[in-house]
């Protein structure tokens, strides 16, 4: 029996709010969205918490473009004061009844920060999915001050899709998105339409999932104020109460007919297995994916039989049909996704005993549904989506150029361990020095590290509109959502591997690894792909023990971009590394 906590909230009392929508062509394109301090009631029984958000608001307005028709956003940095975060390292990874520090709200012996509460509002503004210009991307480094202006050009010569638009500064992204630094962005085009797809309230909408946690007084009593707290075991901030489109559990009273629920994870770090109950039993057949991070499947699917999993950035475009339901019904969407995630299964019959304290899951509640009066109409869901792309043929990724990149955590002395990443390359046989090998059969090919730090020389240059195929190699023991910035991506497998590194393995630049192409023993996931991850996507999953192999082709903008895990509190700690895209006909010019 896992241990639990009883919630210091009331589930399923506040109404799902709909953030507000900016639609552009209702403003000629041209918006002006003021990133700015406010207030933002995240339960009904909290007071108020000081945020930052675009608009002021927790989430942002969604914007909706139209494909082919460009935007232009100036995003005007009204920034003052501190950040509305306290952060805090707590000392212990468990308080005195041996309950995980990070599933309970309070500093819980840490100290406040004050070099995180001293950060005072320099910004940058990333769209994630969006096919953009690399000077209006969201560099890492290309900060505006409060008063600085930043007029940013989004062509939109991209799918319908959910896209989101969030903080990205170096160093401290995860505590900016934190503070309510992130909004929607939905992309809208022709073939959505003819298939007559729910447009527009109130039959779309749009749930954005992020885990907060807060402070507490000296009653104990919570004061709303956010509180960004990890321990010296584990360095992401996985919080306790679930919040969708900023409310802590909310309920949504929905009428006898099918919704489409435009679902993105924007939690730092918590991945999300979503389970919706009905009675106490799954209910997932209620549910037909259509869509994944950059637009439509080629075809409807059901979603995984434990769950939907999404981790951070990832998103699903849902079709949720309540229509046969009685009014009074109930429906449950539960999170039984253990943090931090390693891609381990958890039965959806089970979900209803999903907390689990030693899993940092304290409250698996996400939201309610609950069914009302009204006319019952039924969808019929076409059974061909989208026709506009295929998996890339073998044909088409003959002589593709390979990259590989490695995941590892990095040992500090007196510090939590850095999660890292090294890109490789391919070294002749009479190479010395540390090496990482991959052993496929008969056949090993041997790398050597060319790059471990952010800031390390850039060493992929792809060439726009050619294929790549990117191997991601986890050599760690969790999951992490890799993000590509600007062109989407296809997967090419998921393969099982079993590695060694060997004591000092892992150095500052060096890293000397074996890795198998053989299931280790003790290996229990599937390392399945599942039907949703077969469209475009922009961040996938790469699991413990994990190869995965991608296939990318980047067009039209040549630049500086970046590629990152998307838990924020590893992109802030160098899981991050550039990438500049060329034009063909200059790469003999390249030295
Ligand atoms: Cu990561």
């Amino acid at each position: 029996m896992s241990r639990t906590v009883s919630p210091p909230l009331a589930a399923f009392v506040d109404a799902l709010p709909v953030p507000r929508r900016l639609i552009a062509r209702e403003h000629s394109g041209r918006l002006t969205v003021r990133i700015r301090g406010g207030a933002h009631r995240f339960h009904r029984d909290l007071p108020e918490s000081r945020i930052w958000g675009y608009d002021g608001t927790v989430p942002g307005p969604t914007i909706e473009a139209e494909r082919g028709r460009p935007v232009t956003v100036e995003w005007r940095n009204e920034l003052d004061g501190e950040l509305p975060v306290v952060v805090t390292i707590a000392p212990e990874a468990t308080d005195a009844d041996g309950v995980p520090v990070q599933c309970v709200p309070g500093l819980s012996g840490g100290t406040p920060d004050e070099r995180a509460r001293a950060i005072a509002g320099h910004t940058v503004v990333h769209l994630h999915g969006g096919l953009t210009p690399a000077s209006y991307d969201g560099w890492a480094e290309n900060l505006f001050a409060p008063g600085q202006p930043a007029v940013f050009h989004y062509p939109m010569n991209q799918r319908g899709t959910l896209l989101w638009y969030h903080d990205h500064v170096m160093g401290v992204t995860k505590f900016d998105v934190y503070a309510g630094l992130a909004g929607l962005w939905i992309v809208r085009d022709e073939r959505e339409r003819e298939l007559g797809l729910p447009e527009g309230p109130p039959f779309e909408v749009p749930l954005l999932v992020a885990d907060r946690n807060f402070d507490v007084d000296d009653q104990g009593r919570l004061t709303g104020r956010l509180m960004h707290k990890t321990d010296p075991d584990v360095m992401e901030a996985f919080a306790p109460f679930t919040t969708v489109n900023g409310k802590i559990w909310p309920v949504l009273d929905v009428q006898p007919v099918a919704y489409r629920f435009r679902v993105i994870n924007g939690s730092n770090a918590r991945t999300s297995r979503l389970v919706l109950l009905r009675n106490g039993e799954p209910d997932l057949d209620r549910i037909t994916q259509i869509g994944t991070d950059h637009g439509l499947l080629r075809a409807p699917t059901r979603v995984p039989p434990d769950g939907l999993v999404l981790a951070s950035a990832e998103r699903a475009d849902l079709l949720v049909d309540f229509a046969e339901l009685d009014p009074g019904s109930e429906l449950t969407l539960l999170n039984t996704a253990a943090a931090p995630f390693d891609g381990s299964a958890f039965q959806a019959a089970h979900a209803n005993d999903a907390a689990d304290l030693d899993a940092l899951l304290p409250y698996p509640q996400v939201m309610r549904f609950r069914v009302v009066q009204g006319s019952v109409s039924r969808r019929r869901i076409p059974p061909e989506l989208a026709t506009d792309y295929r998996p890339p043929t073998p044909q088409a990724l003959a002589g593709a150029p390979r990259r590989a990149i490695a995941l590892i955590e990095r040992e500090l002395d007196g510090e939590p361990n850095m999660l890292t990443m090294r890109e490789l390359a391919i070294i002749p046989d009479e190479h010395t020095g540390p090496l990482l090998t991959i052993t496929d059969g008969e056949q090993t090919t041997r790398y050597r590290t060319i790059a471990s730090h952010f800031e390390d020389a850039t060493t992929f240059f792809p060439i726009l509109g050619q294929y790549e195929v990117w191997q991601i190699i986890n050599l760690t023991g969790d999951t992490h959502p890799i993000h590509l910035h600007l062109d989407p991506f296809q997967i090419l497998s998921r393969r099982a591997i079993r590695y060694e590194i060997p004591e000092a393995g892992i150095q500052d630049f060096d890293l000397t690894a074996s890795v198998t192409l053989e299931r280790d023993p003790d290996d229990e996931l599937d390392h399945a792909i599942d039907d949703n991850e077969r469209g475009l996507k922009d961040t996938i999953r790469v699991n413990p023990n994990e190869i995965v192999e991608i296939a990318v082709r980047f067009t039209t903008y040549a630049g500086r971009y970046m590629y990152h895990c998307h838990i924020l509190e590893h992109e802030d700690r160098d899981m991050m590394r550039p990438f500049v895209t060329m034009p063909a006909d200059l790469m003999p010019f390249m030295s």
